[in-house]
């Protein structure tokens, strides 16, 4: 009789097993058991699986409670008789990973020796490494024809593998690699994890913050077929692998959008999950099974999943072991046992595993205490590994897991699975020459203790076998190759209702973008690169119109008739929708902002997102995956909406934002804006085109869009410079100014508004400025600052703050919707000068009217602070100065709102 899965027990079974379930019951199993092998024997294991199938639904229609398993036995998914013989030559490949083992290890092994507590990680690419160079030699692809290749998200502290085998590629100088984690020095260095903005032609997917891989992974296998079903790019077989930690995955950032892999059927979708059962103090699950968890989870999210548990010398084991009890005994262990069963060695795992029953105990009888211990896990094993991927690459409709069972610090003697092994940096001298001993790594004995690099001639059997295989495959990897886009950006000119102001009509800046976003998306040149991004905020901000006109991307097109079809703006989905309607994941929605913003250099395509979401819950709550956005020199728009702590009315302390500002500030190639009128933003985005897809810099856009509605007005002549460089004079005092006051956003209405009381109430005279962008105007002071300490002997230069307000007398009252620091930002180039009226403190429940008055940023309040502050210079009356807070309607003694 066939076994087909280890976990069937044989029958007759064993007596301890009858008694376990009775005779009667034994019996009747073993003939149905009889009868499904007869079926699996003579059609096959596709017939089995039919018929299962068909018997489970019968039994549920008949009201049998048939439990729902998503957890198989703990073993290899591909039984060992439907493995496919592996293509490459084994002894040269284990060579080359030994090499790439040996330097990974040396380069920071000898840093640290030289450079105490620089860091990096030894034990982690050397549970991934077969995983990694299966892949390498026959299966990650650096091109299709004349098309880019896979995109390979690789766990980020396992950099260092990457490295090495670059540097055995030629591809690395062994300076480079010498300089690991020294990248300020003389000659160029390597960064510590894989950072696009620090190796621009080498890594292209930031990974080393927990979670963002996976994430990102699954949303750019998403975006590739959005291009593909939008006729952007051609389709091929490329395929997106992401290398996850097996502790990573604790990170809701991993696992928390799974099902979209299924519901968009991404079977160009891999992830390799690196089970070496331990983070980094410790066990992942000690008590617990990960490998099961993650089983049961990925599958109840409609993934395929393959394990891939043990290597193939437990093959004969599982052949000898005829009563189902070591598959049994492996469903008994949980992982704080499998770790131990690695750290202490051959003689406790025969006593603790195989010693629990004595035919398991006599299964290994024959083998050594060595043998024992040296039994391989899966993930180390390159003919299990490769069946696995083959079938990973063909299989249709579905993405794919991979749960790939390996041993953290493999190969590094008595680091192997222990705890503390993720913070071990250097190996003791005994421990470095075993490792060289063991993956016989021809240097001295001195240089080895060392930790020196080792490279075969480039004509040695090993590199040129290496690179052979690379040659195969399109070329070497990973490989960042932007491409620059060839078209012009559409001029000022094309922009023109929106330079022309509303004619009178109260409308916000909000629904002024989206209606020059839709005209956006009509220039032939770059309407079809347009991506507009939304997290289910779409009628919040008016975009209904977008939806009707180039359609929500449904990669299955739109299966129902909506129930709105007959209205001009119903909810229109089609196979090549331009919208990504991300549903409500702002995290979701900026790994698509990623994948959008990134096109250009991993496809080739200079797509252009815009990310229009509710401000508050942008900056705070995916900051760090806008940060990898940066590192992975993204470029877009990201659209603060329903922006201002006192604008959004009626929301309260959750919804209305006073800080992303702020946090945009903390970005380096965020260029953030903070616009009052419609043709601010159309100077903004057009410039920020220009910049991005025509000049190619690597920079993006965070602006704020408020939902206030006021007359916009059409924009006056010559302010574009000031409008991009952060300030130009809106509306000048009719006769000298004696103040200034600054305004942003809806602000700039309340400082226009205080510019008329304080002329007509008080005769004070002040001229109103419109600030786009205090972060702008602070950048360029502070490098014009550096450059002044650089060069003392060279004439002062004046950053564009000071010439903008050249001429401008008195004091500036500069008025925000977000946080006093924002403007406070230009302090050290207006000693003196500046009174900051903004949002500082939690946000309330009502209107604009009460909420700009508790926050004292009104037109009352700015007027209030002008005259206070020409008081306290003595260009106006004290007691005048006071009396007036109570004219216009100030309660001086009300609780500061920044603690209330
Ligand atoms: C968001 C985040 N939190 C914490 C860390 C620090 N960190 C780096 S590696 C690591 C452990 C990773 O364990 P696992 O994912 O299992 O990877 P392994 O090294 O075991 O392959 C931690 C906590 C990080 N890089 N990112
Ligand atoms: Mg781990």
């Amino acid at each position: 009789m066939a076994v087909h899965n280890p976990a069937i027990l044989e029958f007759p079974a064993s007596p301890e097993i009858v008694d376990e379930i009775g005779k009667d019951q034994h019996d009747e199993m073993a003939e149905w058991i009889e009868a499904f092998d007869q079926v699996l024997d003579e059609e096959g294991t596709q017939r089995g699986t039919d018929l299962i199938d068909g018997l489970l639904r019968h039994a549920r229609q008949s009201g049998v409670n048939v439990p729902v398993k998503l957890n198989t036995p703990y073993v290899n998914t591909i039984p060992v008789e439907e493995e496919e013989p592996y293509p490459g030559d084994r002894a040269l490949e284990r060579r080359i990973k030994s090499l790439i083992r040996w330097n990974a290890m040396a380069m920071v092994h000898r840093q640290n020796k030289e450079d105490a507590g620089i860091g990096g990680h030894i034990s982690t690419y050397s549970s991934l490494a077969t995983l990694l160079e299966v892949g390498f030699n026959h299966f990650f692809h650096a091109s299709y024809g004349d098309q880019p290749g896979d995109l390979i998200y690789f766990q980020g502290h396992s950099s260092t593998g990457v490295y090495a085998r670059a540097f055995l590629e030629g591809r690395l100088s062994q300076e480079r690699v010498l300089n690991y984690r020294h990248e300020l020095r003389d000659t160029p260095g390597l960064p510590s994890y894989p950072h696009p903005w620090l190796m621009s032609d080498f890594w292209s997917f930031p990974t080393v913050s927990m979670g963002l891989g996976p994430l990102n992974a699954l949303y750019q296998a998403r975006f590739m077929r959005y291009l593909e079903n939008r006729g952007l790019i051609q389709k091929t077989d490329r395929k997106v692998w992401a290398f996850v930690g097996d502790g990573e995955t604790d990170e809701p950032e991993s696992m928390g959008s799974l099902t979209l892999g299924a519901r968009e059927k991404l079977d160009n979708l891999i992830f390799v999950v690196n089970c070496n059962l331990q983070r980094l103090d410790g066990p992942v699950r000690g008590n617990g099974k990960i490998v099961n968890e993650l089983e049961a989870a990925f599958r109840g999210a409609g993934w395929n999943v393959i394990k891939v548990l043990w290597g193939s010398d437990w093959d004969k084991l599982f052949a000898k072991d005829t009563s189902g009890l070591l598959t049994k005994r492996f469903e008994e262990v949980v992982d704080g046992e499998l770790q131990s069963y690695k750290a202490r060695g051959g003689a406790y795992i025969r006593k603790e595993f195989f010693g629990k029953y004595p035919e398991l105990l006599e299964l290994v009888a024959d083998m050594s205490d060595e043998q024992l211990h040296y039994l391989s896990r899966g993930g180390h094993d390159p003919q299990k590994v490769y069946n696995a991927y083959k079938r990973a690459v063909e299989h249709k409709g579905q993405p794919t897991v991979i749960l790939a069972q390996t041993v953290k610090g493999y190969g590094l003697g008595s680091a192997e699975a222990r705890n503390a092994t993720h913070q071990e940096k250097k190996l003791a001298d005994q421990a470095l020459t075993a490792f060289r001993s063991r993956f016989e790594i021809p240097i001295p004995e001195e240089a080895a203790k060392k930790g020196a690099l080792y490279k075969p001639p480039d004509d040695s059997p090993e590199i040129r076998y290496m690179c052979e295989q690379r040659r195969r495959l399109g070329g070497t990897m990973p490989s960042r190759k932007p491409v620059k886009s060839d078209f012009t950006a559409p001029p000022l000119s094309e922009f023109a209702e929106s330079l022309a102001g509303s004619k009178g009509r109260a409308v916000s800046s909000t629904m002024g973008y989206v209606s020059m976003l839709r005209q956006l998306m009509k220039d032939p040149n770059v309407g079809k690169f347009i991506v507009p991004i939304i997290p289910d905020e779409g009628r919040t901000f008016g975009m209904e119109s977008i939806i009707r006109q180039v359609g929500i991307y449904a990669s299955q097109g739109q299966l129902y008739r909506p129930h709105d079809v007959d209205m001009l703006l119903y909810y229109r989905e089609e196979k090549d929708g331009q919208i990504l309607e991300e549903g409500i994941t702002e995290a979701g929605s900026m790994a698509s902002m990623t994948a959008a913003g990134t096109a250009y250099s991993n496809y080739g395509v200079p797509t252009i997102p815009f990310f229009t979401y509710y401000s508050m819950f942008g900056f705070q709550r995916v900051g760090d995956m806008i940060w990898a956005f940066a590192d992975a020199r993204g470029r877009g728009f990201l659209m603060g909406g329903t922006a201002g702590r006192t604008t959004l009315a009626g929301e309260g302390l959750q919804h209305q934002d006073g800080h992303s500002l702020v946090l945009a500030s903390t970005v380096p190639t965020c260029h953030a804006y903070d616009p009052a009128y419609v043709y601010e933003i159309a100077v903004i985005v057009q410039d920020g085109i220009r910049r991005m897809f025509e000049q190619n810099e690597d920079r993006f856009y965070y602006i704020t869009a408020y939902n206030e509605d006021y007359p916009m007005p059409e924009m006056p002549k010559g302010v574009e410079e000031g409008i991009l460089r952060g300030l130009y004079k809106y509306k000048p005092a009719g006769e000298k100014a004696v103040i200034q006051l600054f305004g942003s956003g809806p602000m700039l209405n309340e400082a226009l508004k205080a510019q008329q009381i304080l002329a007509e109430k008080y005769g004070v005279h002040a001229d109103v400025w419109s600030v786009t962008s205090y972060n702008e105007l602070r950048r360029d002071a502070l490098s014009i600052e550096r450059w002044n300490r650089l060069h003392p002997a060279e004439p002062e230069k004046r950053p564009y703050i000071l010439q903008a307000l050249e001429g401008a007398e008195g004091a500036i009252v500069a008025a925000t919707d977000y946080m006093k620091v924002v403007p406070d930002q230009l302090a050290p180039w207006l000693p003196g000068r500046l009174v900051s009226l903004g949002t500082d403190g939690f946000g309330r429940s009502d209107n604009r009217q009460h909420l700009r008055q508790h926050f004292e940023v009104n037109a009352a309040s700015i007027a209030g602070a002008a005259l206070s502050r020409l008081a306290r210079e003595g260009k106006f009356d004290a007691q005048r100065a006071q009396n007036a807070f109570g004219e216009l309607g100030i309660n001086t003694e009300k609780i500061d709102p920044a603690i209330a």
